[in-house]
């Protein structure tokens, strides 16, 4: 048996946004005197904008409200959009239309597992909407990362099982969904430390095909 089908990650995956969400995330915190640092933003990869809003504001001594952990979630993504604006086909990582590219030239299905809900925004802005045969995201599911919800609806979404799939992933919380959701995890960058992920990678430039599509190759 071979993996069927491949599903990307988005974010630090495809594209990398994970300035932008520093400096969205750093405006909100100094209005609101609450530290935050690169580091902290490094364990935001993979998890939803409100589950990351709580990880900020559990550094503030004051308990903030569901109305104004709303408005602060708006007001950051308000911010983070104006940044999207700047994305374009340039920022499409190393690595990622070459693979697209073989992908397709083996009838293998390509989608989207991603928590984040500016999925449709982005991949527009770097013209990749039309190159995946399933978008599953953050405005789709209930349940964020490490859940594996995201990944099993991008598999029911092409019409695969989830032992074909493989996820291609940086965040450990995404590692971890790819692993409950039954599917190989490839993990690369900031993933690529990841213990559980059965194949680790710097970036998408060196991945060995024939690897990838190995449903037993170094399955943990
Ligand atoms: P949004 P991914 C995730 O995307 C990001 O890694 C994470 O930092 C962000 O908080 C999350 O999307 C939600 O994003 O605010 O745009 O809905 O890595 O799962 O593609
Ligand atoms: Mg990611």
């Amino acid at each position: 048996m071979k993996i069927s089908a491949v599903i990307f990650d988005l974010d630090g995956v495809i594209v990398s946004t994970d300035e932008y969400h520093y400096q969205a995330w750093k405006e909100i915190s100094d209005q609101e005197n609450i530290y935050f640092d690169r580091e902290i933003n490094e364990t935001l990869r993979g998890v939803s904008r409100m589950e990351s809003l709580d990880i900020i504001l559990s550094r503030s001594d004051r308990r903030y409200n569901d109305n104004e952990k709303q408005l602060l979630a708006l007001r950051k993504n308000e911010i983070y959009c104006k940044l999207l604006n700047n994305l374009s086909p340039n920022n499409i990582l190393p690595g990622v239309i070459n693979l697209l590219l073989r992908l397709k030239a083996r009838d293998i299905k390509v989608a989207i597992g991603s928590s984040s809900k500016n999925t449709p925004f982005i991949l527009q802005q770097i013209g990749l909407t039309s190159n995946f045969d399933a978008i599953a995201d953050g405005n789709s599911i209930k349940n964020s990362k490490p859940d594996p919800e995201v990944f099993l609806l991008a598999a029911d979404m092409m019409g695969v099982t989830p032992m074909v799939c493989a996820v291609i992933e940086d965040a450990q919380a995404g590692i971890d969904a790819a692993k409950a959701a039954g599917m190989k995890a490839v993990g690369i960058g900031s993933a690529s430390t990841c213990l559980n992920a059965d194949l680790k990678l710097k970036d998408l430039t060196n991945l060995d095909i024939d690897q990838l599509l190995d449903v037993n190759e170094l399955r943990s």
